[in-house]
């Protein structure tokens, strides 16, 4: 994966990935989880399951910065559609901490379309569609070191 922002945007994706340990993945409640009124529930389901909160905020995704972020799927029919739906309302980003935390969360949230996740998953219960699908978890340790890296600064990560 290749995150490059503008030097405007402010954002380094390379800064403070070495603040990121192999036991933490990176998550985002997505803009139809937030608008279906699931943040509470959500948020809930990822502590309960053993994970720590690390870094949090609530924020909107700019163009700039959900097309730099789904780069590795730019060529993907369903890219610009992505994209704004990202973009089209705020989002609940943030670190989380657990053994195994990487595999541990892609378990807790489910397969990408709601229709083959399993029971009890947070995307079986909670997303609309493959698209519309309530939560975002990082598929690698390093992805969820340059993911993190992307939404938080050193000074912002507990
Ligand atoms: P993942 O989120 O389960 O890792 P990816 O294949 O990495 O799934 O896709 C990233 C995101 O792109 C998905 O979570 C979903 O929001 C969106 N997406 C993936 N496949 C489709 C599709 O076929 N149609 C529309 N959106 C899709
Ligand atoms: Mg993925």
């Amino acid at each position: 994966m290749n995150f490059k922002m503008d030097k405007k945007n402010n954002v380094s994706l390379h800064q403070n990935t070495n603040k990121m340990a192999t036991n933490r993945t990176f998550t985002m409640l997505k803009p139809d989880a937030i608008e279906n009124g699931h943040m509470g529930k959500i948020l809930s389901m990822i502590i309960d399951a053993g994970f720590t909160i690390k870094a949090m905020k609530y924020t909107r995704l700019t163009e700039a910065q959900a097309g730099a972020f789904y780069e590795v799927h730019k060529e993907r029919p369903f890219y610009g559609e992505l994209v704004s739906y990202m973009t089209s309302g705020p989002i609940v980003a943030a670190i989380l901490e657990k053994d195994n935390a990487v595999e541990d969360f892609r378990k807790l949230i489910g397969a990408t379309d709601p229709a083959e996740a399993a029971e009890g998953t947070i995307r079986k219960y909670f997303a609309e569609s493959k698209g519309r699908n309530a939560v975002h978890g990082s598929d690698s340790d390093e992805n969820a070191a340059i993911e993190g890296a992307f939404h938080f600064s050193a000074n912002e990560v507990f």
